[in-house]
């Protein structure tokens, strides 16, 4: 308790009402666009379980919810480094394997890479994974800025460019962990760097864009890029996917491209996890399993456009999704990612002030 404490004050010490939820329900708790429309219907069709989702945007909301515990949630998906936080704090119940008769389709060199965070594949069973890259509307951009360097994250962190973009709109995530990385790699520092000088660096950098950020709603961006209302975004990589076809599917005129920035980017693993007090982790196992069936995986890479991590399921995931360079990236553009890692505590302290100064505005 005292170790979740210590680690609820190094996320600024924010305390949230649980919602208590005394039903029988399952509980789940995703981000937004993270499931087919079918996903949790299907799901009660077949088992008789009565679910309900409940969505967040970002993933230090669900840190702060799960490390101050009662949360009523049965089945929770941190990324792996949150995951790894949530271990060492007591936050989460180990999964055997053998519960869940779909495991065998993870695929392997995912689970070898993921034990990295969760030692031994305990805690933590993998879901998508992603980058963080560049979303654009190409013909807001380019009437702005003919040849706009959309490959690269000038657009973002060149003010002369940025200034450009300002009156048809630049989002960006809300993602700490992810964009505070890709501004020191972007100047040539190591993304983890735990010097003050580099994170000092990163901050200029990021305040010099500050003021042509309209917002940092992450789960929004995808709406306002569909809808044009938004013509750039720093987002994730299936968001940006989902933002094209709404577009499409619109028929408004409006497209949306997505590029994995020529300087490198991150490349983050999502997870699923019952939470130590979940009060039915029974069905949080069933629902699990579920989703490790290789055709409940593929139906939502199809509909979210998010790489998944079941090996078994890759022959059911479209085409278009599978031979994306963008969603499932070639080994020469790999080879430029960096995996999202965790820092100590005091590290961790320090960049959330640079970025509450940068979601301020700098004052
Ligand atoms: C889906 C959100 C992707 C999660 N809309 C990024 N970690």
């Amino acid at each position: 308790m005292l170790k979740r404490f210590a680690q609820m004050i190094a996320l600024g010490g924010v305390f949230l009402a649980a919602p208590a939820q005394a039903d029988d329900a399952l509980h789940i708790y995703n981000f937004s666009d993270y499931f087919a429309e079918d996903t949790i219907s299907n799901f009660i069709a077949k088992s008789g379980i009565d679910t309900r989702l409940d969505l967040f945007d970002s993933l230090d909301v669900l840190e702060t919810r799960m490390l101050t515990g009662a949360s009523g949630f049965d089945v929770v998906y941190p990324s792996s480094t949150v995951g790894e936080r949530l271990i060492q704090a007591g936050a989460l119940k180990p999964i055997d394997p053998a519960s869940l008769g779909n495991y065998g389709n993870l695929d392997k060199d995912l689970l070898k890479l993921l034990a990295e965070q969760d030692p031994g594949n305990k805690y933590l069973v993998p879901y998508m994974w992603l980058t963080t890259g560049i979303a654009y509307n190409p013909d807001l951009v380019s009437k702005r800025l003919p040849d706009a360097p959309t490959n690269s994250l000038d657009i973002f962190f060149k003010p002369e460019i940025a200034q450009k973009f300002q009156d048809c709109g630049i989002g960006m995530v809300d993602a700490p962990n992810e964009v505070i990385p890709i501004a020191l790699n972007y100047l040539g520092l190591d993304p983890y760097s735990t010097k003050a000088e580099d994170l000092e660096k990163a901050q200029e950098l990021l305040l010099k864009l500050r003021p042509f950020i309209r917002h940092m709603q992450s789960g929004q961006l995808v709406s306002d890029m569909a809808s044009g209302q938004l013509c750039l975004a720093l987002m994730w990589s299936g968001d940006a996917g989902i933002a094209a076809a709404r577009a499409e599917q619109a028929k408004s005129g409006v497209t949306v491209e997505y590029k994995i920035p020529k300087e490198g980017t991150i490349i983050s693993f999502d997870t699923m996890a019952i939470p130590a007090d979940a009060p039915h982790p029974d069905k949080a196992l069933a629902f699990i399993n579920y989703i490790l069936e290789p055709k409940t995986v593929a139906d939502i890479s199809n509909y979210v456009y998010y790489a998944n991590a079941n090996a078994a399921a890759t022959q059911l995931v479209d085409e278009s999704i599978r031979n994306n360079p963008n969603i499932y990236p070639p080994q020469e553009v790999r080879g430029k990612l960096f995996v999202d890692k965790s820092l100590p505590p005091r590290q961790t302290r320090e960049r959330t002030r640079v970025w509450t100064t940068f979601r301020a505005g700098g004052n």
